[in-house]
């Protein structure tokens, strides 16, 4: 039987500068997704990519006086550049889209023109202000303050021809496809919000073509105009499945099971997105998560702002593991969260290097010390056994409930509530009193096996969020080819253990204060 698919995006990246812990956030997030869904044996397509067109990289690139495509070169494929980033953040897509391939631009032809010869798009003219920086047009009573809603900068007015979208026509769908589908847009807070501030007020029809600048796909059957980003963008998603293209044969996995986003742009994937769908007769997503922001001093942190961190300088410092596992575990996914190096620290220590850490540590050295390194097979399982055991069995479906929700914190907090009982389970049994009395050899081996079923257990869990750190547990532990999903299903202590001491998995971050 052919695998369950699992088709699963991230937001195309503006390449108008270098990436931040920001957009690493969504992407690790993805990435953690697919590598769960792809252990639970699915068959995963983890697209990210670029979106390289519009008035703001064109004016970048003005600034930096190079072409629009050798200053978004520099910036996604050039080495340091975006493609790297992944490669050392370690993520495991399957696609990357650039919205300058030419593949995707010949479909956005393609797209305008359906959607015009379908009559959901018209001619008019524009009159109001457009963002620059969020690349999204403003009606007068929108503005607060004269400047952006959403981002509280600048705006310029703009008068210009232009084709409009027919979104005023969805507002009822939107809403309708909200009442119909409840898990559509998530978490719940995200579906008041459009509710509130932009359904209920009634969507005003979209203007999807500009003028004043070239960076962008043609419109063939009216020269001077271009196609607005963010339909060049939304349809990325299909794009790189094959749709209105040859490039690729893969649209089995559309309708996408999820979009992560962050906030700042679920009313482009949860009104727009879907009304030009509904528009082109194509089936909707079935989720689109709007995920919280990663705040610098209570402020969002962006590229625009100048108050980002940079993954490349912390990677080194921390661990990519580390600092993947920090990303998921200490925010809930659909809220804010401030992003210190004071936190990043103490979770990587508490977590880490002092609960599980030295859990592993302490576990491989006492098989070591005890056995020579391996477990001899005559065992006898005795007091606070069955707790530990039962623990593991509750953890497993807890921690897929979490993950099928893309609770990851929650997951996670599961895998550690584990890996502290069994630093608990040490201090009740004592394995090193036990070693003291050659009659208890074989309840010593006993206490260490299931230590090292319950390191494997939490090490097969941490597997999508520290892939690298979970094969280096798997080798230390010997748990050879009983790493997958299936193998923590039934958990089984009485397997042979050799153990193979190895570096620290997790050194304690010092604080340079
Ligand atoms: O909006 N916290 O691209 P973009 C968490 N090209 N996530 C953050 C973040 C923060 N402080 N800052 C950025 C675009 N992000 C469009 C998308 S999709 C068809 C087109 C993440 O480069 C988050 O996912 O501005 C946010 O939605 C995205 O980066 C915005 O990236």
């Amino acid at each position: 039987m052919s695998k369950p698919t699992f088709y699963i995006t991230t937001p195309i990246y503006y390449p108008s500068d270098k990436l931040h812990i920001g957009n690493t956030y969504s992407t690790v997030a993805a990435d953690v997704a697919a590598r769960y869904k792809r252990m639970r044996g699915f068959d995963v397509m983890f697209l990210t990519g670029t979106d390289e067109h519009g008035m703001k990289i064109e004016g970048k690139a003005k600034e930096a006086g190079v072409t629009p495509k050798a200053f978004v070169d520099n910036i996604v494929t050039a080495p340091g550049g975006i493609i790297d980033l992944w490669k050392l953040m370690n993520i495991s897509y399957d696609r990357f889209i650039r919205t300058t391939d030419d593949y995707h631009e010949a479909a956005i032809t393609r797209v305008f023109k359906a959607l015009y010869e379908r009559g959901a798009i018209y001619k008019g003219a524009y009159k109001g202000h457009y963002c620059t920086p969020c690349e999204s047009f403003w009606t007068e009573t929108q503005l607060v303050d004269g400047k952006c809603p959403d981002c509280g900068r600048e705006v310029k007015y703009a008068e210009e021809e232009a084709y409009f979208f027919k979104l005023s026509e969805y507002t009822d769908r939107i809403l309708k496809l909200y009442e119909e589908q409840p898990g559509f847009l998530e978490p719940k807070s995200r579906v008041n919000e459009m509710v509130n501030n932009f359904l209920k007020p009634g969507l005003d029809d979209l203007c999807v073509s500009r003028t004043t600048f070239t960076w962008g796909v043609p419109v063939d059957f009216d020269p001077g105009h271009v196609v607005y980003v963010w339909v060049d963008a939304l349809f990325n998603y299909m794009t790189a499945l094959g749709f209105e293209n040859d490039r690729y044969d893969d649209m089995r996995f559309w309708p996408c099971d999820v979009h992560f986003v962050g906030k700042d742009i679920v009313r482009f994937h949860a009104i727009i997105w879907p009304a030009m769908l509904m528009a082109l007769d194509l089936p909707l997503p079935k989720k689109v998560f709007g995920h919280g922001w990663l705040l610098i001093g209570g402020g969002k942190m962006s590229k625009s702002k100048g108050n980002v961190v940079d993954p490349v300088l912390l990677a080194p410092q921390f661990g990519v593991d580390a600092l993947r596992y920090y990303l998921l575990r200490e925010f809930p996914f659909g809220q804010d969260g401030d992003f210190t190096n004071d936190l990043l620290t103490a979770r990587i220590n508490s977590d880490l290097a002092n609960d599980f850490g030295n859990l592993v540590s302490r576990t491989v050295a006492m098989v070591d010390k005890y056995f020579g390194g391996t477990i001899p097979d005559a065992r006898v399982s005795g007091e606070f056994d069955a707790e530990i055991l039962a623990l593991i069995g509750e953890t497993v479906p807890a921690y897929a409930a979490h993950m099928d929700a893309f609770a990851f914190q929650n997951a996670l907090q599961a895998v550690m509530k584990l890996s502290s009982r069994a630093n608990k389970y040490i201090d009740e049994t004592a394995p090193w009193t036990l070693a003291k009395d050659e009659g208890k050899r074989a309840r010593l081996a006993a206490v260490l096996a299931n230590l090292l079923e319950t390191i494997r257990v939490c090490a097969v869990l941490f597997t999508p969020f520290m892939p690298d750190t979970a094969v280096k547990i798997f080798a230390q532990i010997g748990a050879g080819d009983r790493t997958t999903w299936d193998s923590v299903a039934s958990a089984d202590a009485s397997a042979p253990w050799t153990v193979q001491k190895g570096d620290t998995l997790f050194p304690r971050i010092v604080d340079e204060k």
